[in-house]
């Protein structure tokens, strides 16, 4: 199974959605924030899912002659997602991050030219933070957010993590830029 699969079974456990409901998820929502999943991916992956049982579709018809296919997941499907959900992982992959590959080769060139990097580096992580920092200050508005049984408590975990992980880049790259003087 892909990874794919299991964004596509969970969005369907919540709600019926049709291809175009999934795909704008991962164009505008929160989750093309930490998971990329093209058009060209979606479709083919909603077809597979149906040959093999784990989602269905009826035909609602739209306007005049427009037809649309609204999935839903099967008894099947819902099986896949919470083995998955259960499911230990098995190993530990450290995320490919390509300036941390740069990092590691920095020192063949200059401290004056490497300085430039991690100050461009520094600027693009203090503007992603500023952007979830705004993020998180919405949600914790809303009530008992911190629940398990909140309808948001999934997004607030995600959320929480991109926060962190972005306040430890920053610092990280302040502490070098330090070492860069
Ligand atoms: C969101 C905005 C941004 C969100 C996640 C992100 C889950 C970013 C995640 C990341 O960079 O890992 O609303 O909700």
């Amino acid at each position: 199974m892909r990874v794919l699969t299991y964004a596509i079974l969970g969005f369907l456990s919540r709600k019926e959605m049709t291809g175009y409901d999934i795909t704008t998820e991962f164009k505008d929502r929160e989750i093309g924030e930490f998971w990329v999943a093209k058009h060209s991916q979606i479709y083919p992956e909603l077809k597979k899912l149906t040959d093999e049982e784990l989602i269905e579709y009826k035909i609602e018809i739209q306007g005049s002659k427009l037809e649309k296919k609204v999935y839903s997941i099967t008894e099947k499907g819902k099986k896949v997602l919470e083995e998955w959900l259960v499911k230990n992982e098995e190993e530990l992959v450290t995320p490919k991050d390509e300036f941390v590959l740069k990092a590691y080769f920095i020192s063949s060139i200059s401290k004056e030219e490497a300085r430039v990097q991690f100050e461009n580096r520094l600027k693009m992580h203090m503007i992603k933070l500023e952007f979830l920092e705004g993020k998180y200050e919405e949600l914790i508005k809303i009530e008992n957010v911190t629940n398990y049984e909140s309808d948001e408590f999934s997004h607030y975990l995600v959320l929480t993590r991109a926060r962190e992980r972005e306040k430890a880049y920053v610092k990280w790259l302040e502490d070098s830029i330090k070492l860069m003087v």
